[in-house]
């Protein structure tokens, strides 16, 4: 931390934040009351709950509690029983399996988690796995026939897929061409006719006919599931309590990473898995928690942990080389090996950094020159030789600055001209890829989801396709300054927050998608002593709300109104330390002084600082009270 210093100290130059609008969740007071008192919950915690769509006292004890009872059986999924009768078969026979994967988190776990599982079952003896990570920049997503060829060619039978495959109708054909036993599992969508490419069995929630209860489970857990089968079926005393656990771990990475809902069968793979996580572990993953500096035997690892720590590393193999060797880092028994491969993980990751810092200066630069690109409803913002492994998390930071949906591109020279590949990412309430389908003639290839999208095109049409989007976006994007909300989840005054209550709400993790970080909102809170600039743009406070006026607005503060503290000590003032990350300039516009009234919306922050540790809040937004 650094110096104190005045609020006036004008913090250094840099872009100007979007406006925050504040969204709070409509309160539900009997249905929370009654849960509360029901499930003997704090009345927050309820409220939190009842806003998830939970009412009644046995779904928030499951809730709160998640335990493998909830994992729903395998068998149910559509397909789960040929599959299983071919991979049982296989391994009966020894025959060689192929798995085909893809480059990310999802697609490399969702094949260790399978090939640990198949080689357990296939006993000692050499492997009868082998397994194919495409390349990002030279394959590109999705299966190929040419691996499917070289596979049959030596004696692979059976192809595995994980987390692709879905609309693998060429490739499908080849293989039944080959004579090739494919097992498709995914979770990716079926296209827009529901075909299905012809294979032995395909396992994948989102297809017709498959009741399975959980839809949005990530490729990896569908994986989870075929292993889970397998094991039932082939091992049943071993498979409940003690396989399936230590498969969870890797599922559990591979379920936050790949931001499928954290709620239903997700949430007890990824909680179970943490959990798991500070029993001992495989070499790999020992090495990659050293690598993150994190120790889940000292301190649970959390659900940010995995989504900002260990996902970028494990992703970085993807995006700058080749992500076949995190296959190789979960599969080794070799400390050495594992170690090795960690800090190849570790340097990737680094350069991944400094290859986007570098991106987004020249992008930032670009939008505060050009008027004509910052005024643009929609930015698509191009550049030669960006890499393309990082075009997607460029195209979130500039909607991060901006609050505008972005489309970053990268220009470069192939043996078939000069292309230009596209990542683009959205804000709430404007569905990108019906952006980019107006313009689907112009490419080559594009796909994606409403609010993220991916396209490649000849770069000659370029100018024409940033013309095209400027007219769609004119026509389907209000004119308004962009602004970013701020979900608001429940009422909390700053006297309300105790250790007790932080303890339950850590009940709420692990949080992510789909069951986000509870946001509060303190009314009328009072700054007790000057406000502090820190490195000159964040912020650091010292709060205190006065308990009659955290419902009723006083306009004259008084200490009498502080709960008395122990005799012949002066009346105490309880107050909270805040911190507000790049606030600093919010500060001064507010005028903060000693005495200001503020309304904060924040969430709570434990510090474990042996000096300033205990509770704290991050303010991540905050107005005059009564403006
Ligand atoms: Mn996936």
């Amino acid at each position: 931390m650094s110096t104190p210093s005045a609020v006036n100290r004008a913090p250094t130059a840099q872009p100007k934040l979007p406006r925050q609008r504040w969204v709070i969740s409509e309160p539900h007071p009997e249905e929370s009351a009654a849960l509360a008192c029901e499930a003997r919950l704090p009345v927050v915690l309820a409220e939190l709950l009842v806003a998830r769509g939970i009412t009644e006292a046995a779904e928030a004890f499951a809730f709160l509690n998640p335990e493998l009872a909830h994992l729903h059986d395998p068998f149910l999924m559509l397909g789960m029983d040929r599959a299983v009768d071919r991979l049982e078969r296989a391994i009966a026979a020894r025959e060689p399996i192929l798995l085909y994967g893809d480059y990310d988190v999802d697609g490399t776990v969702a094949v260790v988690l399978l090939k640990t599982a198949i080689e357990m079952l296939g006993g000692p003896g050499d492997s009868l796995v082998r397994f194919h990570v495409p390349h990002r920049l030279r394959e590109g997503y999705g299966m190929q026939s040419s691996v499917l060829e070289a596979a049959h060619a030596e004696g692979v039978r059976v192809v595995v897929t994980v987390d692709t495959g879905m609309r693998a109708f060429a490739e499908a054909e080849t293989a039944r061409r080959l004579g090739l036993d494919l097992i498709i599992t995914d979770h990716h969508l079926p296209d827009a006719h529901d075909a299905l490419p012809a294979a032995l069995a395909i396992l994948n929630p989102n297809q017709q006919g498959c009741t399975y209860p959980e839809k949005s489970l990530c490729g990896a857990a569908i994986a989870l599931k075929l292993a889970q089968a397998l094991l039932e079926r082939l091992e049943p005393a071993r498979a409940r309590e003690k396989t399936l656990p230590s498969f969870l771990k890797m599922a559990a990475i591979a379920t936050i990473a790949d931001a499928v809902p954290l709620t239903g069968e997700n949430r007890a793979i990824a909680a179970i898995g943490l959990r798991e996580l500070r029993r001992p572990m495989g070499a790999g993953l020992r090495a990659l928690f050293a690598a993150a500096a994190l120790d889940p035997a000292a301190k649970q690892i959390t659900g940010f942990d995995v989504a900002f720590r260990l996902a970028p590393r494990i992703n970085a193999a993807g995006r700058m080389d080749v992500a076949s060797e995190v296959v190789e880092l979960f599969s080794t028994r070799d400390l050495h090996r594992a170690a090795e491969l960690a800090a190849k993980l570790e340097r990737l990751n680094r350069e991944r950094r400094d290859v986007e810092a570098a991106a987004l200066t020249t992008i930032e630069a670009r939008l505060a020159a050009d008027s004509e690109i910052s005024a643009d409803r929609l930015l698509v913002i191009d550049g030669d030789g960006w890499h393309r492994g990082v075009i997607g998390i460029l195209a979130s930071r500039v909607v991060e600055r901006t609050a505008k949906p972005a489309i970053v591109i990268s220009i470069e020279d192939s043996p078939n001209g000069r292309i230009a590949h596209g990542s683009g990412r959205s804000v709430d309430g404007f569905m990108l890829l019906a952006a980019v389908e107006s313009c689907a003639d112009l490419f080559t290839r594009f796909g994606g989801h409403a609010f993220a999208v991916g396209f490649a095109l000849p770069a000659e049409k370029l100018p024409d396709l940033k013309r095209r989007l400027r007219t769609y976006a004119e026509q389907h994007l209000a004119a308004r300054e962009p602004e970013r909300l701020l979900r608001i989840h429940a009422e909390l005054p700053l006297d309300r927050i105790t250790p007790v209550l932080a303890g339950w709400l850590k009940k709420l993790e692990p949080l992510g998608h789909g069951n986000p970080e509870p946001l509060f909102l303190a009314r009328n809170a009072r700054l007790v002593t000057a406000p502090r600039i820190m490195k000159a743009r964040h912020l650091a406070l010292e709060l205190a709300q006065d308990s009659a006026a955290s419902s009723a607005p006083l306009s004259n503060d008084s200490s009498a109104s502080l709960p008395a503290g122990p005799p012949n000590s002066p009346a105490p003032i309880s107050s909270i330390r805040a911190v507000g990350w790049n606030l600093a300039e919010r500060a001064m516009e507010l005028y903060l002084e000693p005495g200001s009234r503020i309304d904060v919306a924040y969430r709570i922050r434990e510090n474990d600082h042996p000096d300033f540790g205990g509770l704290e809040i991050e303010i991540l937004g905050m107005q005059a009270t009564g403006a």
